[in-house]
């Protein structure tokens, strides 16, 4: 496909986003000049969103790192010159060599994320490469971990509702997910659904794009859901919309949980919700009533203090209902029913040490500045953690440490990049081979280089591997082609959805669909400790968690018993959810996306504005004790008083400090160590 001059050849997204679509890249004198979807992928069928159709802005921008940079300016100044490639393997190994000689190898972290979702590339070569080091280990929970690890309590698997059988919901309720901007084949199920009588709803703290496309939309005070749940459930059980057989069979617990609701009346969880008794009472006969629900939970409600609990309870709607027997009934959180033979890919024997130093991902500012073991190195590919991470200011900090050694792989000069020692030029995923799966369908896909590599830049397989190589690792190990690794990852990977998915096949096909031979029976095995749906969760009594369902405040934040919401020094909560442009911090740069978006805004309620004399179109300024940033008002009833949003995450601006993640905390989640990015406090002024 490379050597062709002309023609159309098969790609696929590698966002991190959950359609995974198959595309077409259109190709004209070597050069891509178009993007469209493939109408043949069984689940995107020909229609991709914006941002990718304007994805060769990105992969021809003018900016776009073309070869190796070593720093010559302050650290975050952005002053770099350009060596070869050789030297920069050189300064990297040497630097590695002498810090594990002298303060062991846990002294480098690597810091990545899934910029790209090529397997090979994050969970592949580079996890290979540092287990060969026996470098530290990032705990990689900035994004679901703690609603991945309250749905798996429930139901044991990040596994639900197949997409294909939403359109058959009667019901389907949005919940905490903006699916207009981050999953619009949902969108497109759901309008299926909807023409065939299906009403929609959406709960947010915001009237989001999604919202607005719903047929009814249910504000509510954030980090509130457990308690809105637990208020469904008090209404359900008392007027007899439960499903009893199907509790009896599928769940254990649901005596203890009818007992637990009593005490949430629809009159206390109005209080703590912000939403009316009479609203609750018909959501949750409309619930009760429906042939089949879905509910699809989003990724927003869990980046909560209490976000697992969030999560944990809405899972026991469909079973209290016995939705899981309808088709198109029950839920998703996350669908991930692929997985590879990651010992095959990630090597873990290669590793002397078998417990490595863990650091959590979302207290990198934290672990810099203060570990007791400093870690002298860190290698960041897949990740722009300036941008993404939480509490800007503390990791800015710690990522201009004069001794610290960084090493940035991107395709972009980055926030982040601007503070390396080294930077290296990272192809797209246009210019080279990995493997894909989705977290939401059940579609396995193979993308093969389209174009050359621009400038001198290398994938991920290819810089671990000379990395590897350089360090003196086994040459059979590090010189592995990428065929070879997609053949090793698809083999005895002792998951039977992936049977028969082989390389030969994804060559062939391009889409190649999971066997969905064991899923018939899902219910019947589920891998949760009882083998049933747990309302009940000895599992997390163990861990000191509320068993059942529960209710807990924030930490910092609304305090639903206390309905007169935060009242310290920072009196409005601050919710910072992806834009409709951007792809995390992906396309900020790209002065298209910035336009379709037009400018960092904080959309304000009247009441709240009015009180500090802001009005629209003002500069403002939004701060807390950890940061202070600038942001334009935009007053909206779109979301209840006392709270603020602020979408999308944007890069500093030319002089101008507007990156959300200043004012959110490293506080980790409930549950599996997740972030809690929207359980923050700010107080706003006219500038
Ligand atoms: N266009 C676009 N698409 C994307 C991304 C992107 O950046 N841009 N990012 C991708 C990634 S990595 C992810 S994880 C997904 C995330 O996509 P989604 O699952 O849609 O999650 P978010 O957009 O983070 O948040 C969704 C909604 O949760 C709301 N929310 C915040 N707090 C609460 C709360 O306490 N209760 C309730 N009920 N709602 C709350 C927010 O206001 C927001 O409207 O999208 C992916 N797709
Ligand atoms: N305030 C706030 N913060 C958030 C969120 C939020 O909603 N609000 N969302 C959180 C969530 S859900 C997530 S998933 C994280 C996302 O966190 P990240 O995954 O770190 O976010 P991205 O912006 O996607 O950064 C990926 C970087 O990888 C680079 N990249 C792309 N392809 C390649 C490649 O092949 N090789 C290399 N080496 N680099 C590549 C891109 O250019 C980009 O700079 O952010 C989190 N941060
Ligand atoms: S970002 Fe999502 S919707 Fe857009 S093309 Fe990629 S996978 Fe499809
Ligand atoms: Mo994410």
């Amino acid at each position: 496909m490379i050597d062709q001059e002309n023609g159309v050849f098969p790609a696929v997204c590698p966002l991190d986003c959950p359609d995974t679509c198959g595309l077409l890249l259109h190709k004209e004198n070597g050069k891509i000049v178009k993007v469209t979807g493939n109408p043949d992928h069984p689940i995107t069928k020909g229609a991709i969103c914006n941002k990718v159709r304007n994805m060769t802005e990105r992969v021809y921008h003018p900016e776009r790192l073309q070869y190796p940079m070593k720093r010559i300016g302050a650290k975050g100044e952005g002053k770099f010159e350009r060596i070869s490639w050789h030297e920069a393997i050189q300064e990297i190994t040497t630097t590695f060599k002498d810090l594990s000689a002298t303060y062991g190898p846990e002294s480098i972290l690597p810091y990545s994320f899934y910029g790209n979702m090529g397997i090979l590339g994050v969970d592949g070569m580079d996890r290979r490469f540092f287990n060969a080091l026996g470098a530290s280990v990032l705990e990689q929970t900035i994004c679901n971990a703690a609603g991945n690890t309250g749905w798996k309590y429930t139901m044991g698997a990040n596994r639900g509702t197949l997409p294909e059988d939403t359109e058959h919901a009667d019901l389907i309720v949005v919940w905490g997910g903006n699916i207009v901007s981050t999953n619009m084949h949902q969108v497109v199920l759901a309008e299926k659904a909807r023409k065939n009588g299906a009403k929609i709803v959406v709960i947010d703290v915001h009237r989001n794009r999604t919202a607005q496309w719903a047929d009814w939309f249910i504000p509510l005070y954030p980090g509130t859901d457990s308690a809105l749940v637990l208020g469904l459930m008090h209404v359900l059980f008392e007027r007899g919309l439960t499903d009893e057989a199907f509790m009896q069979k599928y769940t254990v617990g649901h005596e203890a949980l009818r007992e637990h609701v009593r005490s949430y009346t629809p009159e206390r969880v109005a209080r703590i919700t912000g939403v009316p008794v009479e609203t609750i009472v018909e959501l949750a006969e409309l619930y009760g009533g429906a042939q089949a629900a879905y509910i699809h939970i989003g990724n927003g409600l869990q980046h909560h203090d209490n976000g697992g609990m969030n999560v944990r309870s809405i899972a026991c709607l469909p079973a209290i209902t016995g939705q899981w027997l309808n088709r198109g009934g029950g839920a998703v959180r996350t669908n991930s029913y692929a997985s590879t033979n990651s010992d095959a890919l990630e090597r873990p024997d290669l590793r002397k040490h078998a417990e490595p130093r863990v650091v959590n991902m979302n207290r990198i500012g934290e672990a810099l500045l203060e570990s007791e073991q400093p870690i002298r190195a860190l290698m960041v590919y897949c990740s722009n953690p300036l941008v993404v991470a939480p509490d800007t200011e503390r990791v800015e900090r710690g990522f201009a440490r004069e001794d610290l050694f960084t090493v940035v792989h991107d395709l972009f000069m980055t926030d982040t990049a601007k503070y390396a020692d080294i930077v290296l030029p990272a192809t797209s995923s246009f210019e080279a081979t990995d493997l894909y799966t989705s977290y939401w369908h059940q579609y396995v896909q193979l993308q093969e280089p389209v174009i050359a590599a621009i400038g001198e830049s290398k994938s991920n397989v290819e810089l671990f591997s000379l990395l590897g190589q350089a360090m003196g690792y086994d040459p059979d190990i590090f010189g592995e082609t990428p065929e070879q690794m997609i053949e090793s990852a698809l083999q005895e990977t002792g998951n039977p959805y992936m049977n028969g998915v082989t390389l030969e096949r994804l060559k062939q096909q391009r889409f190649v669909k999971l066997d969905m031979s064991a899923h018939t029976s899902f219910l019947e095995h589920l891998p949760t400790p009882s083998g049933k749906i747990e309302l009940y969760s000895e599992q997390m009594e163990q861990k000191g968690l509320p068993p059942l369902p529960t209710y807990c405040n924030l930490i910092e934040g609304y305090d639903g018993e206390n309905p007169a919401g935060p009242a310290d020094a920072y009196p409005l909560m601050f919710i910072s959810p992806p834009n409709h442009n951007f792809l995390n911090s992906n396309f900020g740069n790209s002065a298209k996306h910035q336009r379709m978006e037009k400018m960092p805004l904080l959309q304000m309620h009247p009441e709240d504005a009015a009180r500090r004399e802001v009005q629209d179109g003002d500069s403002v300024v939004v701060w807390n004790e950890r940061g202070r940033i600038e942001l334009t008002a935009k007053v909206t009833d779109a979301m209840l008083p006392g709270t603020v949003i602020s979408q999308g995450l944007w890069w500093d601006g030319e002089g101008k400090k507007q990156r959300s993640n200043s004012l959110t905390s490293n506080r980790l989640s409930d549950m599996g160590n997740g972030a809690t990015f929207f359980s923050a406090t700010v107080e706003v002024k006219r500038q």
